[in-house]
């Protein structure tokens, strides 16, 4: 195929046709390359926990391999799509064959659905109209996991895999707070089943942190949960925020109570988090009424729950009905409709960022998704908007998305809501391809896109009053100056005010002095009075006093976040140092430009953004007048007490193998040493891995102590 150029797309014949034209030769190379995108979509969504394509796609693929299967059977694979569930499970865990199977749920979607289960139930039992009680609970969407717990402590943790084995995350899942270590007045015998997950805000910040550091983001709370469990080294367990939720046992030496209801009580009493949205339902009209209450609460709940579970509550009767070969005849998922909803896009904006990106955003007819009226979604950058991904590939089948296409919206597990789909049997016939703008709609600067990046920016810099107002934002947002009082919202009015005219940084520090009556305007602004004007400026004079790391934060240069700016005052230490290293890196070489790409952590791009930022072309002029305002304090290396390392610079080269760099790095500077990324004479300890170089080579030319990853461990107490 080719492009209006002439240009191949990458996309060859057989994968556009329908299956029914294929040739024999055709179907059997489709076949091939779809076992091997399935097989790859696979890996990344169960064994890496970071789904690459989505859920509709996977499911297209899927049913393209069918259909072609189905016309051309001899060519069936022996490895086909169609017989494989998922992708096996991940080496490197133990595994631990379940004493009780772990069971997946059936699942039902229509009201009806739970009249026919309770029908079903009824006449299996030959209850006839008698009594019949159900639980209804909220289905966490976490993974589910079993605890095994001998005399009340806590001795194996493993997850469902296929049910029948899973994986051995014990020392992992002893790093979870909801799950205690030991339990008094448990059954000799008790395996304690539940979901493990993450809470909306502790992904959003893990993720937020994780892009700081240059890690891995998450794509949803879950695959966030599941891969911080799945982790080989229980430390980086830790340091995510995971979440317990019990909900049902294994095993056991005796019987937790006589009712559902009565054991998760136990088990609650026991020490566990159970669910507090748990209720006793007499019949599928309150199991109804209480699915609709919690669907209600789904989007404030703070978790991801994707339905509601209901469970026989008699436990004699539990044991009766048994189960089908993968599922309980006694419980069922009513599962909550996907959070997917059509609408019309009314409009695309166009919203600059503080690093100047143009952001283009659609305004859609507000639609319910998911509990909550959505009128805004990301369309990410042009390329997206025309339906290709970074690399040129097509994505939608190539459709491009135009103002008054019908568009279909989900909520994906963050919250900023995304547009998946668009219907062009319903495009308006005067719809036209959106032209990105080639200047910035709020100063008119040229906006120009770099090489290899997505994003197209504005290059006014501080003449955008976009970029300006955006920077101020995060100049007082929470990481940085966090002046309490002075929030996005005052920042962006004071901007637009002639008189108050916060236009930079060094002007919140000046308001009350540059104008004796700066006072008087601003009691007068409405929201505003005497008080709370001489608090603003109590606040603002509180953080005159700025530790250099913040500071650095604080004025929003582009690839400098939070984790980098500490970085970079950890090395300098005092504010005056780092200016004057700037100044010597101006033409991006030299000693001191050497020095700042030395720091590990500090690579070409971030070192480029920061001696521009200070140059006199840059923004230096703003920032000298803000650090005149201010007393900047130095930064402190944090020495560990006791640390056979502190004070010591440590150089990692070659493979880790019990530990990712980021977290060897972030140990070792817990322990008070300073990473750095190459080896000179001022280093005192090269850790090499396999694989590793001229580093070591050279390490050994100057006589540097050289540890393998155990020697290291065992120095710094970790084995
Ligand atoms: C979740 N995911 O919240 C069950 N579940 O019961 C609840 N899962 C379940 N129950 C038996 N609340 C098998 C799975």
């Amino acid at each position: 195929m080719t492009d209006k150029t002439g240009n191949a797309t990458g996309t060859t014949a057989a994968e556009m046709r329908a299956p029914e034209e294929l040739s024999a030769a055709e179907a059997e190379a489709e076949l091939a390359r779809l076992a091997a995108l399935i097989g790859a979509a696979n890996i990344a969504y169960h064994q890496q926990d970071a789904p690459e394509i989505s859920d509709a796609d996977y499911d297209r693929l899927k049913q393209r391999n069918s259909r072609i299967e189905a016309l051309f059977p001899q060519l069936k694979r022996a490895d086909s799509p169609s017989d494989q569930v998922g992708a096996r499970l991940a080496d490197g865990f133990g595994k631990i064959t379940h004493a009780v199977r772990m069971l997946s749920l059936g699942n039902a979607f229509e009201d009806e659905e739970i009249t026919e289960f309770d029908d079903y139930i009824r006449k299996y039992l030959n209850l006839g109209q008698a009594d019949l009680a159900y639980t209804a609970e909220p289905k966490i969407d976490g993974l589910s996991l079993s605890l095994r717990y001998e005399n009340g402590v806590l001795v194996q943790a493993a997850t469902r895999g296929d049910g029948e084995v899973g994986e051995n995350v014990t020392e992992n899942a002893r790093t979870i707070a909801d799950i205690p270590a030991r339990l008094t007045g448990a059954p000799a015998l008790l395996e304690v089943r539940g979901e493990v997950y993450m809470s909306h805000a502790d992904f959003a910040a893990l993720n937020a942190r994780q892009a700081d550091i240059g890690g891995k983001t998450f794509a949803n709370p879950r695959n966030a949960a599941a891969g911080s469990l799945r982790q080989l080294d229980a430390a980086i367990t830790r340091a995510r925020p995971l979440r317990f939720f019990a909900y049902g046992w294994g095993a056991v030496s005796e019987p937790l109570a006589d009712t559902q209801m009565g054991a998760i009580d136990r088990l609650a009493a026991l020490g566990f988090v159970t669910n507090d949205l748990t209720r006793l339902c007499q019949g599928p009209d309150e199991m109804l009424i209480h699915y609709r209450a919690i669907e209600a609460r789904r989007a404030t709940l703070g978790y991801d729950i994707d339905g509601v579970v209901y469970k026989v509550n008699d436990l004699a009767l539990q044991a009766r009905l048994g189960f089908r070969s993968t599922t309980p005849r006694w419980a069922i998922a009513h599962k909550f409709p996907a959070e997917l909803a059509w609408t019309r896009l009314e409009g695309i904006d166009i919203q600059v960022g503080r690093t100047g990106a143009l952001s283009p955003v659609a305004r859609l007819t507000p639609v319910t998704v998911g509990g909550v009226v959505v009128s805004n979604a990301t369309l990410h950058n042009e390329d997206y908007i025309a339906g290709r991904d970074a690399r040129g590939n097509r994505i939608r089948e190539g459709k491009d998305i135009r103002v008054g296409d019908w568009v279909q919206v989900y909520r994906a597990g963050d919250v900023i809501p995304k547009i998946a789909d668009v219907d062009l049997s319903k495009r308006p016939a005067d719809a036209v391809p959106f032209v990105f703008p080639d200047h910035c709609p709020e100063c008119g600067s040229i906006a120009i896109r770099e090489e290899g990046d997505a994003v197209r920016r504005c290059t006014g810099g501080l003449v955008c009053p976009a970029q300006a107002v955006e920077k101020l934002k995060h100049f007082v947002s929470r990481g940085a100056f966090d002046i309490e009082g002075l929030g996005a919202r005052q920042v962006e009015m004071f901007y637009h005010d002639d008189q108050l005219a916060i236009r930079e940084p060094a002007d919140i520090f000046t308001l009350q002095q540059r104008d004796a009556r700066n006072l008087a305007r601003l009691k007068n602004r409405e929201g505003w009075g005497e008080k709370s004007a001489n608090n603003l400026f109590q606040a603002i004079d509180d953080k005159r006093k700025i530790p250099f790391g913040r500071l650095l934060f604080a004025l929003g240069i582009r690839h400098v976040g939070e984790a980098a700016s500490n970085l970079i005052a950890g090395h300098y230490i005092t504010w005056n140092t780092f200016l004057s290293a700037m100044d010597g890196a101006v033409g991006l070489a030299g000693a001191d430009w050497d020095e700042l790409m030395s720091i590990d952590g500090v690579g070409q791009v971030m070192a480029k953004a920061l001696v521009t930022a200070f140059s006199p072309e840059g923004e230096r002029a703003s920032i000298d007048r803000l650090v005149a305002q201010l007393e900047v304090q130095d930064a402190r290396r944090i020495v560990a007490e006791g640390s056979p390392i502190a004070g010591k610079t440590v150089v990692f080269t070659g493979t880790l193998e019990k530990m990712t760099r980021a977290e060897a790095k972030a140990r070792a500077e817990a322990l008070g040493a300073k990473v750095a990324g190459s080896v000179s004479a001022k280093t005192d300890i090269l850790v090499a891995g396999p694989g590793a170089g001229s580093k070591a080579r050279k390490a050994q030319d100057l006589g540097i102590e050289t540890l393998d990853e155990d020697g290291w461990l065992s120095l710094i107490g970790a084995t």
